[in-house]
């Protein structure tokens, strides 16, 4: 079984600015963890981390018939992005959206969700384990759905 892990614009910031909504970690400790949890899981991961809306799309796209399922923190595209949802949509693999803050909790601006109509769930606020849990939940879904 392959992920795809997905991170959005500024995450390549973790640890940096900001320590007390995101943490003092920073993004290697992020994939570095990821890279753990996916080992010890068996699963095979290609992390990515873009800026760029339209690179997000292409890496979305990219992973129809490489990987079995995406987890993807959109960052600031969570609340945009009709493309991140439309490439979602369009490559139909099982996709859970995370994000390390709690965004119902933050401003209004934050509560909508784009990507989220198109996964299968969205886990928010619970740091570098919402990712964990992302996966796993992703494993438990792909082994449960194969023919
Ligand atoms: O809580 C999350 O994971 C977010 O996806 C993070 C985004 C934010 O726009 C979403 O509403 C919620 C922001 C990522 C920016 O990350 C930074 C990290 C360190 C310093 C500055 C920004």
């Amino acid at each position: 079984m392959k992920l795809f892990v997905l991170n959005g614009p500024n995450l390549n910031l973790l640890g940096i600015r900001e320590p007390d909504i995101y943490g003092r970690q920073t993004f290697a400790d992020l994939e570095a963890f990821i890279r753990e949890v996916c080992a010890r899981e068996n699963i095979e991961v290609e992390c990515f981390q873009s800026n760029h809306e339209g690179v997000l799309v292409d890496v979305i796209q990219s992973a129809l018939g490489k990987a079995d399922g995406i987890v993807i923190n959109p960052a600031a595209y969570t609340h945009t992005s009709v493309a991140i949802l439309d490439a979602l949509k369009a490559v139909a693999l099982p996709a859970v959206e995370v994000h390390l803050s709690d965004i119902n909790e933050r401003e209004t601006f934050r509560h909508i969700s784009y990507p989220a109509m198109a996964c299968i769930a969205q886990i928010k606020g619970k740091g570098f384990a919402g990712y964990e849990e992302a996966i796993l939940l992703l494993k438990e879904y792909v082994q449960g759905h194969r023919a």
